[in-house]
């Protein structure tokens, strides 16, 4: 019986450690696998700090053990007595010289990388011209999305960061409401975004998204911030620079041509919706609700949903069900009957920049 019981712990708990483990490998969202210098970087450092643990570890066990077995009173006979050891110079000197040792090792490369990943001098910099020569995208996160502003593009898009490949991109990072914080496991982070105050870092993006799954590198919220904290995820697109550029240029044209793909679901669109969603790429960080200029082209609805028709729909009849504390209202049949709400997701979906 007892036998049986701790075949089945043991069993309990590897199936645990095998669900823990399902997301090592997966390259969109794995720290394990660094898509940038900056994940690279923080990725050795983990290595590191996790060596000398290790290695403090295996130490003490093997001393451990070793008392254990080579002083059993059996052994030793009942009337033996120990050493008296007093003030002894050497193992002082060995336990105070080899912990300073290790945190040394530990220390340099941590306040090194520390003050690296964290130099924003670059941030402002401009060209002869008084262009930015760096790209800086200013992340505002929310009860529960996020706001990707390019200030010096002036366009605003939100739940896909998109960003060029192989240069370095520049953030600044606020919280509209309480604290969440900003990671992408795969490139960097995290790093806190404050309601009070501005944070800074600079992330690269070595490795294309295309060809990862779902074709986006997976973001996350890191900071317990509510009842739905947990499906505040966004999605990073990288693109190479001539794409990226295709991509802002797009954006920008949606001030001047917008997308109309059902004229019905656009005055519905414009009935309900528009105080809080925004469809031009062009604009500022601030509005109610994400700006929904590049709607058709993100993966997921409100950062999770499965990106179709269905799902669309079902958000927008019933918005607290699938985020429960989020603050777009729902939409019943007697505000929106389901013919409108045809119109408004074609619509919606048609909402693309990319080609
Ligand atoms: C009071 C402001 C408000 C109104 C009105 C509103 N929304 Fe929203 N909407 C939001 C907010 C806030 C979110 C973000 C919710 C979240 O993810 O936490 C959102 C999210 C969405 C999303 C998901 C966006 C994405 O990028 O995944 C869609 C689609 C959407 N709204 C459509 C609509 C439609 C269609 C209407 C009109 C019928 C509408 N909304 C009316 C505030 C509003
Ligand atoms: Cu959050």
């Amino acid at each position: 019986m007892i036998k049986g019981l701790k075949k089945w712990r043991l069993f309990s708990l590897l199936a645990v450690f095998a669900v823990f483990l399902a997301g090592c490998g997966q390259e969109q969202l794995s720290t394990f696998q660094p898509a940038g210098q900056v994940a690279k970087d923080q990725f050795n450092l983990l290595l590191l700090a996790s060596g000398i643990m290790l290695l403090v570890i295996i130490v003490v066990v093997i001393i451990y053990l070793v008392a254990l077995v080579r002083f059993r009173r059996s052994k030793l006979g009942e009337d033996h007595m120990p050493k008296d050891v007093e003030g002894s110079h050497t193992l002082e000197l060995v336990w105070t010289f080899i912990p300073i040792v290790l945190i040394l090792i530990l220390a340099v490369p941590t306040v090194y990388y520390t003050y690296k990943l964290g130099d924003v001098k670059a941030m402002g910099a401009v060209d002869e011209d008084g262009n930015a020569e760096n790209l800086v995208v200013d992340v505002t996160a929310k009860l529960y999305w996020w706001e990707f502003e390019y200030p010096d593009l002036g366009i605003v898009t939100a739940q896909e960061l998109v960003v060029p490949t192989d240069e370095k991109v520049y953030f600044n990072l606020i919280a509209a409401d309480v604290k969440h914080s900003f990671w992408i496991p795969a490139v960097g982070g995290k790093i806190d975004t404050n309601v009070e105050n501005v944070n800074k870092f600079y992330l690269s993006f070595e490795k294309e998204s295309e060809g990862l799954k779902d074709g986006v590198f997976y973001g996350k919220c890191a900071e317990l911030c509510g009842p739905s904290h947990a499906l505040m995820d966004f999605k990073v697109k990288t693109l190479p620079r001539d794409q990226f550029d295709d991509w802002v240029a797009a954006m920008q044209d949606t001030a001047e041509n917008p997308v109309v793909a059902n004229a019905d679901g656009e005055e519905v669109f414009n009935q309900s919706c528009i105080g809080c969603h925004a469809v031009s790429g062009v604009g500022e960080s601030g509005a109610q609700g994400p700006n929904l200029a590049a709607f058709g082209d993100r993966n997921r609805v409100a950062g999770f949903l499965e990106h179709d028709e269905e799902n669309l729909k079902a958000w927008i009849r019933d918005t607290q069900k699938h985020k429960p504390g989020n603050i777009m209202p729902s939409f019943s049949e007697d505000q929106i009957s389901d013919e409108d709400l045809d119109a408004l997701s074609e619509y919606l979906l048609g909402l693309k920049v990319a080609k």
